[in-house]
């Protein structure tokens, strides 16, 4: 068996250099827990970017997953398969949307998000050719594709990938002022994040999502949800725009938790006078709507569902942010979150995020940095509040003698 700095150095010698983890390599995973290569336990306090929310190798998606792959993997599009159908329906009812396109990373659904209201605008809205704009939130975190990237604000993101790809603006995110202004007859789409993760954890300002829905309606500009980090029970509710009551995108962007992280599965969701823009040949993915992905996605979202995950995050993230907020620190700037979505913005004094992450590593969670300063949280939603009491008593250990 290799050892950890063997393995290390394998990384090193093949790997492209494109990561920064901590050093810990994981061997294998259980609800909540993960074991490293040495067989040291943690709880893992990131969840995948809340890919897992259902737990590591959820025992209902495992047995969905085997039984699908010892009988139909791929079958392309070329064929019909007898899950996909099932997927639609059930991920369709269970976001209230028409019509869904399935593909497989997040980027890539973003990507079929852009493609959809692009199309939409010169078929629909009577936007002059290539002339579609899309306005976008200061701070996005979409995805890694050349588009995506092309409207990023962070320079690590885009900088040397050039030429860019052109139809984009930039507002400061929860601006409602912001997003009037930039809307001109050219405008297809308002694509944005409900709650900013990667941004670190940023909360736009109440009411926000149901004006910029009023707007956008206003002036025929579609309003499209990225909901790939903070859906699927993230947050406390099923998806965080139900947070502001008569919130309804006409587009809506799933993926990471929509396979419980066991298989890449993506989806874009939309309103049927935007999806109806596709005709055959137009998109697609050799992967995309697979009999094993949805097998797994509908085994992912049954477990959701059957354990009231939102309820469950909503609560213990109530719980485990007052026990956070009750913390006293000198580091502490502020604790923000929704559900089990919790970021601690940590004040010059701390000097960065990181050395709290190695340090609760060493106590057995593991959780990762955003920005240079904030610590973000997002355990499973299978946690118990017993679990979370022993988090804490590492993290406030951490914080108070660091
Ligand atoms: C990485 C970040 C989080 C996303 C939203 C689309 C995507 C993501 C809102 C693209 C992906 C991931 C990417 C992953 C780390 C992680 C991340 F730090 F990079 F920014 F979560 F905050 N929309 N986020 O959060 O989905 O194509 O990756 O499936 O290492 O890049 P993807």
């Amino acid at each position: 068996m290799n050892t950890k700095k063997q393995l290390m150095n394998m990384e090193k010698k093949y790997g492209a250099n494109n990561y920064h983890p901590l050093d810990v390599i994981l061997a294998k995973g259980k609800g909540i827990w993960v074991w490293d290569n040495e067989g040291k336990k943690y709880l893992d306090f990131l969840s995948s970017y809340s890919a897992v929310n259902q737990g590591h190798c959820n025992p209902d998606i495992t047995r969905a997953a085997k039984k699908q792959m010892a009988k139909l993997t791929l079958t392309s599009r070329a064929f019909r398969n007898d899950q996909l159908p099932l997927f639609y329906e059930k991920l369709c009812k269970i976001t209230g949307m028409d019509r869904m396109l399935p593909m497989n990373s997040g980027a890539e659904a973003v990507e079929t998000a852009l493609k959809a209201v692009r199309k939409w605008g010169y078929t629909v809205k009577g936007v002059e050719k290539n002339k579609a704009e899309i306005i976008v939130s200061r701070n996005n975190f979409h995805g890694r594709t050349i588009s995506v990237v092309s409207f990023s604000s962070a320079k690590d993101y885009k900088d040397g990938f050039g030429p860019l790809t052109p139809g984009f603006k930039e507002i400061p995110f929860g601006d409602i002022k912001a997003l009037k202004k930039a809307i001109n007859k050219n405008t297809v789409a308002f694509l944005t994040e409900p709650i900013q993760g990667e941004g670190g954890i940023i909360i736009p300002p109440k009411g926000f999502l149901k004006e910029a829905q009023t707007v956008c309606r206003k002036n025929k500009v579609l309003f499209i949800l990225d909901e790939i980090q903070t859906g699927l029970c993230r947050t406390g509710k099923f998806f965080a725009y139900q947070w502001e009551s008569g919130v309804k995108p006409d587009g809506l962007i799933v993926g990471k938790a929509l396979s419980g992280g066991f298989y890449p599965v993506s989806a874009f969701l939309a309103k049927k006078e935007i999806m109806n823009v596709f005709n055959p040949g137009e998109h697609g993915s050799t992967f995309g709507g697979n009999p094993l992905g949805c097998a797994i996605a509908n085994a992912a979202l049954d477990v959701l569902v059957k354990n009231k995950l939102d309820k469950r995050s909503n609560e213990l993230g109530k719980y485990f942010m007052k026990k956070l907020k009750e913390i006293k620190s000198d580091y502490i700037k502020e604790i923000r979150g929704k559900g089990l979505f919790i970021g601690i913005e940590l004040n010059d004094k701390a000097k960065g995020a990181r050395r709290f992450c190695e340090a609760l590593m060493d106590q057995g969670i593991l959780c990762k940095e955003t920005h240079y300063n904030i610590i973000r949280f997002a355990p499973p939603l299978v946690i118990t509040k017993k679990d979370i009491d022993w988090a804490l008593k590492r993290i406030e250990k951490v914080i108070t003698t660091i």
